[in-house]
């Protein structure tokens, strides 16, 4: 039989009761969290897509898992147990725990900033990493396909490099001025897409014509593993493992954030493919910030989830259904009409909403419109990634432009099942509909750095 979506292959022996709310109940709510809805209560949000990002669930291995866990402070079992691990899964002959994705860009980036000017070159930078790189001195600099801005255009790996750009880039700026190149597997901001094989290899080429180092960004790369099986030719009877071992041989470094594709609700890798001076700068640098090397802010518990989850997510029915059950939403809703970032991405649905309201002008928000409907409608938690999160100009105080106005939601892995998905379909598309209505939002507190998770709004009546 030929199933369009498989179903969860899982049972599910543990439950986390949630609670519907009434309209009347959200707005208050709504109201006193200053239409801001990260400042919302969970136990208040029917459908919590805020984030992928250490929600999942994790299995009975992982739970077992966790009884042994070995909580020596320096060499535990447990530490050795993830190493052997990571180094199985990455290659890679150097490995340090952090206690998540942003603990590894602390630790990692200042040490291929040294001296003043420098720059580091992704597809697109995650907020953190570009904060870190911006911590560490440096300046981001966003080097993805053009294609990826063109939510309609059908293309297989939106998340690529443009090539020709990236090597305009470093003789511009000068091979010796780039500490490095960031390749994000999935490219998050622009929609969970992925880049090819194809594109790593050819990366790596220019990157070792100028002698740059490359890392890769892998909170999501067992799903970019997995569109490179269903897209890339030559890839279709490859293990998922030996195509994540082929990524990160394009690589010299590999940064995670473990919250995702490691399936545990806390947890970050730095690993080091060969260069020992760059691993022993680390271990120095990991001490003040997140902890003794071989436990990195984690406890042994952790570490032992983080063996196991890592493995599992290799998994390709665990990852086919994952990909579907995305897929499933978005499907929904570009059937309905929904402007939808396409092909839809690994982790979320992202909804274009400078077309869903074009009577919004970006700097009321359209995305926050939106986001805040759904909430309304039906207790449905998403997040905003447009003119609001991209933040002002700090020299002319101006809202950055932004090319598109997004709404994403965020599938928690093995949480959720798809009839969650239709309520969240049948939300947004109610939305949708009734999109003339939707009202734009002005700030009663725009909160000077990083604006998105605390600044206060009111709509716009008029
Ligand atoms: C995501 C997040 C985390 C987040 C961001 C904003 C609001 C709520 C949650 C984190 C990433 C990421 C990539 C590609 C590094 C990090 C930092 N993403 N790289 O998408 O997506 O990792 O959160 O573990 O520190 O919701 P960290």
């Amino acid at each position: 039989m030929n199933k369009k979506y498989i179903a969860e292959p899982y049972r599910i022996k543990m439950v986390e009761p949630i609670r519907e709310t009434t309209r009347k109940e959200r707005e208050m709510l709504l109201k006193n969290a200053g239409y801001n809805p990260f400042s919302l209560r969970s136990e208040d949000v029917y459908i919590d897509l805020l984030t992928d990002s250490g929600t999942g669930a994790m299995s009975q291995e992982q739970w077992g898992a966790m009884m042994v866990g070995d909580e020596a402070y320096a060499g535990s079992r447990s530490f050795f147990k993830l190493e052997s691990v990571v180094k199985n899964i990455t290659g890679y002959q150097y490995f340090m725990p952090v206690h998540q994705g942003r603990g590894a860009e602390q630790v990692f980036l200042p040490q291929l900033v040294t001296k003043k000017g420098m720059f580091y070159i992704s597809n697109i930078h995650f907020d953190t990493t570009r904060a870190h790189v911006e911590l560490a001195g440096a300046r981001a600099i966003d080097c993805v396909i053009e294609e990826c801005f063109n939510i309609d255009l059908d293309h297989p790996f939106k998340g690529n490099f443009d090539l020709v750009h990236l090597e305009k880039l470093i003789l511009e700026k000068g091979k010796e001025n780039i500490a490095g190149i960031i390749m994000t597997i999935t490219n998050n901001s622009a929609g969970g897409q992925p880049v090819s094989m194809a594109n790593l290899k050819a990366v790596k080429e220019i990157a070792n014509k100028f002698n740059i180092p490359t890392i890769i960004d892998g909170a999501r790369y067992a799903e970019n593993a997995f569109f490179i099986k269903e897209r890339e030719k030559g890839y279709e009877n490859k293990a998922i493992i030996d195509i994540v071992r082929e990524e990160c041989s394009y690589a010299d470094v590999f940064l995670m954030s473990a919250k995702k594709d490691g399936l545990v609700n806390m947890g970050g890798i730095i690993a080091i493919k060969d260069n020992e001076q760059l691993y022993n700068q680390c271990r120095v640098a990991v001490i003040p910030y997140e902890g003794f090397p071989t436990y990195g802010g984690l406890n042994g518990r952790d570490m032992e989830a983080l063996a196991v989850g890592l493995m599992e997510a290799l998994d390709e029915t665990y990852l086919r259904h994952r990909i579907d059950q995305v897929r499933y939403l978005g499907d929904k809703l570009k059937a309905a009409g929904v402007p939808i970032q396409y092909p839809i991405g690994g982790h979320a649905v992202f909804v274009e909403c400078k077309r869903m309201a074009p009577h919004i002008p970006s700097e009321q928000f359209p995305a926050l419109s939106v986001t805040n409907a759904i909430y309304l409608e039906a207790g449905i938690r998403a997040v905003e990634i447009g003119t609001l999160l991209l933040g002002r100009d700090p020299d002319t105080h101006e809202n950055i432009p932004c090319v598109l106005e997004l709404m994403r939601l965020a599938i928690p892995r093995r949480v959720y099942t798809y009839r969650h998905m239709d309520v969240v379909a049948d939300a947004v598309i109610h939305v949708y509909q009734h999109r003339n209505e939707l009202k734009g939002y002005e700030f009663t507190y725009e909160s000077p750095i990083l604006r998105h998770f605390t600044s206060t709004f009111q709509p716009i009546e008029n």
